[in-house]
């Protein structure tokens, strides 16, 4: 038996489905989840010691690679100090410094613990910062699982959200609206009616999450007019995108000033390690200063912050993000090149280190769009991906990431085995 089977099955036994987050179960594709012995570079090894080429690389936090050496020692020199102090340390003012220097819209940042504690905080944040109640997301956009943004689309053109998850009481989603990602017409409408009762819009800048999907330059322009004309906070959750779309993330390549932006996964370098900051008047509000509160006993953690520090040095050499953005639209074309050969239906795109393609005619410019694409085929797809050795996201909603140690030799040998693939499916 392989031994990813056992682990599966033995993990069963006393994990709810086996993972500790439920995409990890391969629940679209089927099959067994690889279970990683160890990794480095662009690959890993699963329990069986078979070897992968990986495009997930933990959902964007790898973007140097796995285990890079520098990343390692400056986590294994923290950890020595020791590991947690609930107190404050030098490392966090050091990455808040290099965070605000990075991101001109930060003037205040707190650290947290992952994505959904930086997402959450914002909507707090807002509520506090504003008065109000309502929040605003879009259909298909996931920042992390905090009980007011687990909704999805209502019925109706103004479409409060119905909780999208078990143990969700509707009066927690009853304040929160779900749009049209790229709906303008639809957002204009929203604000036109409650706008003097929004707190904030949050959105991904470049959703993932519906696999990749970016928005019309007419929509960010909408966004940051409306929420400034009616006093809402924008909210970039930048937990996917930032630092890996470009080193000015998705707000800099829109020529966008968000109020507040959420960061996780490349800021830690693969350590828990998230944040959210913006408008030092906003901030303001944040405990100790103002009432409305947050905390965390792992918040700003050494290790963490040792590894999101080196990790933020070293994506600022030059040309680091440039050549992301060529080998991921290489890639990109390539994938789609190979299924153009042999006849199947596939689109593409990519964004710095994101990539996605869609077994569709087009690119999708919405979650309604997204959910046409033909799920069986890429079943198929990432089976035979994962025959020929290339481990790509194990969902159709889900973006690909690629690190700086996909060379361009990898990248061509991964576009091989995608013919290999179409060829088989
Ligand atoms: P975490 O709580 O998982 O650290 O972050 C939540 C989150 C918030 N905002 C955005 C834009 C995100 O993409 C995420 C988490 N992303 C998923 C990947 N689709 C994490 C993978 C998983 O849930 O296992």
């Amino acid at each position: 038996m392989s031994r990813n089977l056992e682990l599966f099955e033995r993990g069963k036994q006393v994990i709810p489905g086996g993972v500790n987050s439920p995409v990890r179960a391969f629940g679209q594709v089927g099959g067994t989840p690889r279970f990683v012995k160890r990794a480095e570079g662009a690959w890993f090894w699963d329990a069986d010691d078979k070897q992968y080429l990986d495009y997930v690389g933990s959902w964007g936090p790898a973007i140097l690679g796995h285990a890079h050496p520098e990343v390692v020692k400056a986590v294994q020199d923290a950890a020595v100090g020791g590991l947690s102090f609930g107190a404050p340390t030098e490392g966090e003012v050091a990455i808040a410094e290099e965070i605000c220097k990075l991101l001109p819209s930060v003037e205040q940042v707190r650290l947290v613990s992952s994505g959904t504690e930086a997402t959450m905080s914002t909507i707090r944040l807002a509520r506090g910062f504003t008065g109000r109640d309502l929040i605003v997301k879009f259909e298909g956009c996931y920042h992390g699982h905090s009980d007011s943004l687990l909704v999805k689309a209502g019925s109706g053109l103004l479409t409060f959200g119905n909780p999208s998850s078990g143990g969700v009481p509707a009066d927690c989603t009853k304040h929160t609206l779900v749009l049209q990602y790229n709906d303008v017409n639809q957002l204009s409408d929203t604000f036109k009616e409650l706008g003097d009762k929004i707190a904030c819009v949050i959105l991904e800048p470049i959703a993932g999450n519906m696999n990749l999907i970016k928005p019309s330059a007419e929509f960010v322009k909408a966004l940051r007019a409306l929420t400034e004309q009616y006093g809402a906070v924008l909210i970039y959750d930048e937990v996917m995108t930032g630092f890996r779309v470009a080193l000015e993330c998705a707000q800099g390549l829109h020529g966008i000033t968000p109020d507040l932006t959420t960061l996780g996964k490349v800021v830690g370098g693969g350590m828990p390690l998230a944040a959210f900051g913006g408008r030092a008047d906003i901030m303001g509000k944040i405990a100790p200063l103002g009432n409305v509160y947050q905390a965390g006993t792992l918040s700003g953690n050494p290790l963490s912050v040792a590894a999101g520090l080196a990790t933020l040095r070293l994506i600022q050499q030059p040309g680091f993000h440039a050549a992301l953005g060529t080998r991921s639209a290489r890639l990109a074309q390539g994938l789609a090149e190979a299924a153009r050969e042999a006849g199947v239906p596939l689109s593409s795109d990519s964004v710095g280190g994101m990539f996605g393609f869609y077994f569709s005619e087009s690119v999708p410019a919405s979650y309604a769009e997204a959910t046409r694409c033909d799920i069986p085929r890429f079943k198929a797809f990432f089976h035979a991906m994962l025959d020929e050795g290339v481990y790509l996201a194990p969902s159709a909603y889900e973006a690909g990431f690629i690190s700086i140690a996909h060379t361009e030799a990898l990248i061509e040998d991964t576009i091989a085995a995608a013919r290999r693939a179409f060829a088989n499916i």
